[in-house]
Order: structure tokens, then sequence, then C-alpha cells
């Protein structure tokens, strides 16, 4: 994460893969899955300070919007594709939080 953004703020991924989030920023930022004021309950890191981490593994096909709480201009997207055989969507086999 940089100062108030997410950089970058779209990726591809496949099934599977894992997104590390790092706030490199003097600011307390959050990814937290759904739109501003609309959390989805997938996953939230909580706060975030500098040289914070979160990890999540996407084990499902689907486009997560995410966002930050702190700063509800800060939004991004990971659209998850591949070799999916269970379908999009749903709310099991998620590792969140
Ligand atoms: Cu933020």
């Amino acid at each position: 994460m940089q100062l108030s953004s997410f950089q970058p703020p779209a990726l591809s991924l496949a099934v599977g893969d894992t997104v590390r989030w790092a706030d490199g920023s003097s600011m307390i930022h959050t990814t937290t899955s759904g739109t501003p004021g609309n959390p989805s309950g997938i996953r939230s890191s909580g706060d975030l300070y500098n040289g914070g981490t979160f990890t999540f593994v996407f084990k499902t096909s689907w486009n997560y919007s995410y966002y930050c709480m702190n700063h509800s201009s800060m939004t991004g997207i990971m659209t998850v594709g591949g070799e999916s055989s269970t379908g999009g969507g749903g709310g099991t086999g998620y590792s969140g939080y």
C-alpha cells in the first residue's frame, strides 16, 4: 500500500493464489472485502500500521472488491479466475480474518 491508495489497484489471480498487502505508509489502513460502507464479511485485515502486512488466500473464482475502512477513496479489486471446479460465490472455503 502506498500513502493513500492500493498499488496496484487491480490484480488478476488464479484460484489458490496468495496475496500479501503491506502498509508502506505512515497512515493506518485496512484491506477489507466489499465496497466502502458495505463490507462483505469475507475478510478484513483490521488496522495495519507502517510495516504491517496481511495475507489472504483466494480459494474461489470471483471478483473480490475491497477497500480501506479508514479511507473510503481507497478501493481495489482482485479478479480471481482459473481452474476452479467449484464455481464462484458462496462463503465457504475462505481462510480469511
Ligand atoms: Cu487507508
